[in-house]
């Protein structure tokens, strides 16, 4: 659980890192699963089309959606109510419902990054209550291309994106080196408002970053438009749905 203090600071700047949410050999354990489903699943690589302009040259991500699907562990993680109790805090609700899952390894010296933008445009509702929590199963410092924020950026509101590329803001406006770089060691967990602006830069290190994200919100938002179905999307995570929705 965090105090009020943490709260405040999450309303405040629209993210929070909640440091040792899980002990550091969790993390490495959830990173040994992360590494295998991937390594099972042999997905495509969902570097987006605007972030091949951030690199000096090719990049590379790797990725698996709805991670619950692929191994219980993750099942137990969305659940926990480690993070789960954060979740409600800083939504200010007893309700946290899934949104999505999903599991990033950004390869050695080569992972690519994120240019900046908002996850609002990907997932708009209508009361802006949606947050992810980004679980670091290794250690992310500045150079593994760590996820930088714009802090306090989210009482802007819902910002013009451009689309082609992958939803983000125009770089020259919002340029990655601006924002600051959330470093963070393996087991700590950043927790983000949808309208936060943040991206991340290129893993030049020689090790993987890998990290799970959690996209969450109120079950009393309801989404603004009819985009990004997920599996098992509005699984209640903590409390109840008291909107008894049956889609
Ligand atoms: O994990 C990262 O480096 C950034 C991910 C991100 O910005 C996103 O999924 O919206």
């Amino acid at each position: 659980m965090v105090g009020a203090s943490s709260v405040r600071f999450y309303r405040d700047n629209g993210y929070l890192l909640v440091k040792g949410l899980l002990s550091r050999s969790e993390a490495l354990a959830y990173r040994e699963e992360s590494h295998a489903v991937l390594a099972r699943l042999r997905g495509t690589d969902p570097t987006w089309g605007s972030a091949r302009e951030l690199a000096a040259g090719p990049t590379e991500l790797r990725h698996c959606h709805d991670a619950q699907f692929y191994s219980a562990a993750f099942a137990r993680l969305m659940v926990d109510p480690r993070f789960t109790d954060v979740a409600a805090a800083v939504m200010g609700t007893g309700n946290v419902q899934l949104h999505h899952t999903k599991i990033f390894v950004k390869p050695a010296e080569k992972g690519s990054p994120f240019p900046m933008h908002q996850d609002a445009p990907h997932l708009p509702h209508t009361r802006h209550t949606v947050g992810a929590a980004i679980f670091h199963f290794d250690d992310a410092p500045e150079e593994k291309g760590c996820v930088r924020v714009v802090p306090g950026s989210h009482k802007n509101g819902p910002l013009p994106h451009i689309e082609e590329g992958g939803w983000h803001l125009p770089p020259s406006q919002w340029p990655l080196e601006a924002a600051v770089p959330i470093e963070a060691e393996a087991g700590d967990v950043l927790f983000l408002s949808y309208l936060t602006v943040h991206g991340s830069g290129v893993n030049t290190a020689p090790e993987a970053r890998t990290t799970l994200l959690i996209q969450f919100r109120d079950p009393e938002d309801s989404p603004a438009d009819d985009v990004h179905h997920s599996r098992g999307q509005g699984m209640m995570l903590r409390g109840v749905d008291p909107t008894v929705r049956t889609t």
